[in-house]
């Protein structure tokens, strides 16, 4: 790999992080309302992916989609102000956070709805593989939206149309706060694949450039007209579900009071501990993505500590810059809401 292709990796990972945690300060400050679901920790899987893919292929995620967005090549004001609901936003202020959309970058969407990415894909894919052009759908979604009916469903059309897709599941280990054994009977997700006959590896999602290889084999097999293809990438968020998810639904006696007795919750507590990674498993899956690629370009000697930080320092202020753009920007109007109701009515989506 050319060392151009890691510096830019690396560069778009620190990008995602600093977009994320500065996203996170705004919304603290009020200025982006709604739900916000952040990315940390989750970057090498969206920036291996994306940059493994080509323009032409068609990107459809979840609400948890900023960085896909960004690694897609939305320019990260636009991006900032859809955020902020502004009129300069990707969506044109009228999606938020979890409803980003570029037409022109065949980015289809970030989509609230859990499990809700399955038919949409499927829809573009049925449409591409009637075009017989070698283009991919790159469908996302996190380990708990496997157990939605849509997933099933879109598996076994995918495998019998052999359409062009790859599903990327984002192993975070948790739906909202249910740990991948208490939501999932079968907690290697990709197995579940096998079901349809669709070929599925299980990859380190820590390791951007593990990512990088193993989605730009999927995708090879995938133009060579094979049918879907199934990578599950293990990764790990550091920040909490949502910006909404503070913990503060308990009052805090009610807590005090349960911490403080030898009751049932507590067994329940530590047996539920005893499914969780102890601190020997987390050392052995590695560090931080970012800090992994940072280390294994310096061992290389393809990155110095100044360019480094000069990379770091680029990423900060792309994103300072971004969140003046989206500060700046009008509120979108009422009518401009109408209008656009109006103009998706029977419009052609796809280019
Ligand atoms: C159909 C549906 N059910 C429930 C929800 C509420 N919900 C939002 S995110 C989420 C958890 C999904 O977890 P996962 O697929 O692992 O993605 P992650 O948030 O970990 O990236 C749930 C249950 C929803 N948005 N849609
Ligand atoms: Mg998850």
């Amino acid at each position: 790999m050319e060392r151009e292709t890691k510096v830019s990796m690396l560069y778009d990972m620190l990008l995602a992080r600093a977009f994320e945690e500065r996203a996170a300060r705004e919304y603290t400050q009020g200025n982006i309302a709604g739900f916000l679901h952040l990315y940390p920790g989750e970057e090498a899987v969206a920036v291996g992916v994306l940059h493994a893919a080509e323009p032409s292929d068609y990107v459809v995620s979840t609400y948890r989609e900023h960085v896909h967005a960004l690694v897609r090549g939305i320019p990260p004001d636009a991006v900032m102000a859809e955020l902020f609901g502004k009129r300069d936003g990707c969506s044109r202020g009228m999606g938020g956070s979890m409803h980003l959309f570029d037409r022109e970058r065949r980015f289809m969407g970030g989509y609230a709805i859990v499990g809700e990415t399955y038919p949409v894909t499927l829809g573009i894919a049925y449409a591409v593989a009637m075009r017989e052009l070698p283009e991919a759908v790159i469908c996302f979604f996190g380990d708990g939206a496997v157990n939605q009916g849509t997933f099933h469903e879109s598996l076994n059309m995918a495998a019998l149309w052999k359409l062009p897709i790859l599903f990327v599941c984002e192993n975070n280990h948790y739906q909202i706060g249910t740990e991948i054994h208490r939501h999932s009977a079968v907690a290697e997700v990709y197995k579940r694949a096998c079901g349809y006959r669709i070929p599925a590896r299980r990859v380190n999602g820590m390791d951007v450039l593990a990512v990088y290889q193993a989605t730009q084999d999927a995708l090879r097999h995938i133009r060579e007209g094979t049918g879907p293809q199934f990578l599950e990438f293990e990764t790990y968020r550091f920040r909490g579900h949502s910006m909404a998810d503070p913990g503060t639904y308990r009052p805090k006696m009610e807590v005090q009071a349960y911490e403080s007795t030898e009751d049932p919750v507590v067994v329940a507590i530590e047996e539920t501990l005893q499914h969780y990674p102890t601190p020997e498993q987390i050392a052995a899956a590695g560090p931080d993505s970012i800090a992994r690629m940072t280390t294994h370009m310096n061992d290389g000697g393809l990155l110095s500590a100044q360019e480094l930080d000069r990379l770091k320092a680029r990423a900060e202020e792309i994103v300072e810059r971004a969140v003046e753009f989206a500060r700046r920007s009008p509120e979108p109007t009422m009518e401009e809401a109408r209008a656009a109701l109006e103009c998706n009515r029977g419009a052609e989506v796809l280019l």
